[in-house]
């Protein structure tokens, strides 16, 4: 008979309470809440200067080893996203500092991690097996559930920007990660050489097959990157200056399924044309200085800063220099929103 009773409640109230007895709310009540006109953008722009965090991270290494910390890392912490370990609401990024004869031990997770080298030449990063030897401006993967570990042999402290889809898979509810039973896990191949195989400039071993959704790339070297962009008649776009897209040699896709990441110059002076998209993107300055706006902030950057491009919200870069190129790396949440049928892009217009 407790249903004919909520039927014949009274007031609003009373049928308010009398149906969340039963675990169930009036849809008409939240509607709004449950279907926004357009997604709430919690995240907000901000950006991490490297001038600061750089003496942070090297007195963690007088606090305590890499090994000690498993990884020694300050993260990158979005301001509007408090409690949540997010650098935009997908994606997570963070600044990793790896001393002279250091080995940070091979563990291994779902979440898929990149490292874009900040400073330091040499060190590596070993993947399922196989050093990757890091340089400034190499991008390395650790795709999910890859075994991986951190070494640096030579006598400098080495930085790199990792990149992780953490806050995505964490909202999935699907983080997995595993410690590997015995320190370090060993060396099977020579170094680099999977970029001998898949990176050799549009050729592929005959047959190539790659189990995964990842790239089987697992370096791309800036040189490479840099040459690219750098191209004669490269086209450019309104929106990002010349970008390129790091993809995978066996799809042409995404470097993962989940983020997908790009390199961008922008020519001196050169100011791009306002838009704004759904994908977030966490932005990285390789080299140059600029300005970026970003709803209503305004984030001045220059060589390796790092900052945060919530998705849906207007943004615009500029290179303020009148002589010197910009170069951006950035990482974004795009691959899930397209495949999801998600994606949507709108162009300010003409500006003032
Ligand atoms: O180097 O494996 O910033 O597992 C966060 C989680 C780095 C890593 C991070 C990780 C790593």
């Amino acid at each position: 008979m407790k249903t004919m009773e909520a039927a014949m409640a009274k007031t609003p109230q009373a049928y308010f309470q009398e149906v969340a007895r039963y675990k169930t709310e009036p849809l008409w009540m939240r509607l709004a809440e449950v279907l926004t006109n357009e997604p709430p953008v919690r995240a907000l722009p901000c950006l991490w200067r490297y001038a600061d965090i750089r003496p942070l991270l090297l007195r963690a290494g007088e606090l305590l080893t890499a090994a000690e910390a498993e990884r020694r890392v300050l993260m990158l912490m979005n301001p509007g996203l408090e409690g949540e370990v997010a650098a935009t609401q997908t994606l997570y990024a963070g600044l990793q500092l790896i001393l002279p004869s250091e080995i940070a031990p091979t563990h291994r997770h779902s979440p898929a991690a990149f490292r874009f080298i900040v400073e330091g030449e040499g060190a590596y990063t070993s993947v399922n097996g196989e050093r990757l030897i890091m340089h400034p401006g190499d991008l390395i993967l650790t795709p999910a559930w890859a075994w991986h570990d951190h070494g640096n042999e030579t006598d400098a402290p080495t930085v790199w920007l990792d990149g992780l889809d953490v806050p995505l898979v964490k909202g999935l509810g699907a983080v997995f990660a595993q410690p590997y039973a015995a320190g370090t896990h060993p060396v099977a191949r020579p170094d680099n050489a999977s970029l001998g195989l898949y990176g050799a400039g549009g050729m592929l071993p005959l047959g190539a097959a790659h189990d995964g959704p990842h790239s089987p790339l697992p370096i791309y070297p800036w040189k490479q990157a840099r040459t690219a962009l750098e191209q004669a008649g490269a086209p450019t776009t309104p929106h990002d200056g010349v970008i390129f897209e790091y993809v995978n040699p066996l799809t042409g896709g995404p470097i993962f399924p989940t983020m997908s990441a790009y390199v961008q110059m922008l020519r001196p002076g050169e100011q791009t044309r306002r838009h704004r998209h759904m994908s977030s993107h966490v932005m990285h300055v390789v080299s140059g200085s600029g300005v970026s706006i970003i709803g209503d902030a305004r984030l001045e950057w220059r060589a390796k800063d790092t900052f945060a491009q919530p998705g849906w919200m207007w943004h615009e870069h500029r290179n303020l220099s009148a002589s010197e190129l910009a170069f951006l790396f950035s990482f974004s949440d795009r691959p899930v929103l397209e495949r999801c049928g998600l994606y949507r892009e709108e162009d300010r217009g003409p500006q003032g």
